[in-house]
């Protein structure tokens, strides 16, 4: 197996070209993402060998997703096909400046698979197993599926990171509170934004919110308090700033950028500082550009922030 597994659903994605509304735009760009799979390309290009999974229609959307995800060096070995269902598709626009997402999801091949169709050896071969809380709201089936992926990684001593990815297009916060948090508990590495944790723990109090972290097992990395990302471990506070931007573009998709740098720092076994670190560069290198994992950094830009080292194009 891969050094790290992930699995969820991954979506066609199609916008406007121009900035425009789907309903008046021509012509549509043709891309996708998900949130897993953003994590997966991420990990790949900064070097660390990772394999992610979903299950697609028997459809062209779904095979063209696959072969670029594959060509991105990720292990897609372990994806199915089911052709009594579609691959999932979402829309985006921008609306007076805000992204608006549309998903045609509900359904999906993805939404369809069960906890017998994971290959156990796959996951219980890794170190980590990297899952998010999209895929427990997707349906019943995709929720035992994620315990089912929990308990095969406990049982081999594979550690386990969870981004809560809280989408409350896909079910409401009660539903999705006693879920995520009861996947909180289960991680050992555990990486909300701080707007998620106020509102899963239902509080905007910062001493509440780092009692309740505390009581966890897992290191948690907390996204975004303040401009800063802040480590609660095993009681201590340590903060990192934000790594500064010029320009932000696009943030979709920074999330699984930070993701991707924080995990790639813990598979080349440095400490959950410099871990952070990687994760604050590849998440602002991600936002200077458009795309949910289009602008995700390799190893490379990543070591030239770490040491600023002067660059000279030619
Ligand atoms: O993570 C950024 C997007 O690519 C992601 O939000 C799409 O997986 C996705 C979802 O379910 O919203």
């Amino acid at each position: 197996s891969p050094q790290v597994v992930t699995f969820g659903e991954t979506m066609t994605l199609f916008l406007p070209t121009q900035q425009q509304s789907i309903e008046r735009a021509d012509s549509l760009q043709h891309r996708f993402g998900g949130a897993e799979s953003n994590v997966a390309i991420g990990l790949a290009r900064l070097g660390v060998e990772v394999g992610w999974f979903s299950a697609f229609g028997a459809d062209p959307l779904g095979k063209r997703i696959v072969k670029t995800i594959r060509g991105e060096g990720v292990d897609v070995s372990r994806v199915i096909y089911n052709d009594q269902a579609p691959t999932g598709i979402m829309l985006r626009e921008q609306i007076s400046g805000r992204n608006a997402v549309h998903y045609m999801r509900k359904g999906s091949a993805a939404s369809k698979f069960t906890p017998d169709q994971l290959d156990e050896q796959y996951i219980q071969g890794a170190e980590l197993l990297h899952i998010t809380g999209i895929t427990p709201a997707l349906s019943e089936s995709c929720k035992a599926t994620v315990f089912r992926a929990i308990e095969l990684a406990k049982a081999n001593q594979v550690k386990i990171c969870f981004d809560p990815n809280l989408r409350l297009k896909l079910w409401s916060l009660e539903e999705a509170r006693e879920v995520i948090l009861s996947l909180a508990a289960e991680a050992d590495y555990f990486l909300p934004g701080w707007d998620e944790l106020t509102l899963l723990y239902e509080t905007e109090d910062a001493e509440l919110i780092s009692q309740r972290l505390n009581e966890l097992k897992a290191v948690s990395v907390v996204k975004g308090k303040d401009n800063r990302n802040v480590i609660y471990n095993q009681g201590r506070q340590t903060e990192i700033p934000f790594v500064s931007v010029e320009q932000v573009i696009d943030t979709v998709g920074a999330g699984d950028a930070f993701c991707a740098g924080f995990l790639a720092g813990i598979c080349k076994g440095m400490s959950i500082e410099e871990a952070v670190r990687i994760a604050s560069i590849s998440g602002a290198l991600a936002v200077q550009t458009y795309g949910d994992w289009e602008a995700l950094p390799d190893w490379g830009q990543v070591e030239q922030q770490l040491h600023a080292k002067a660059y000279i194009e030619r």
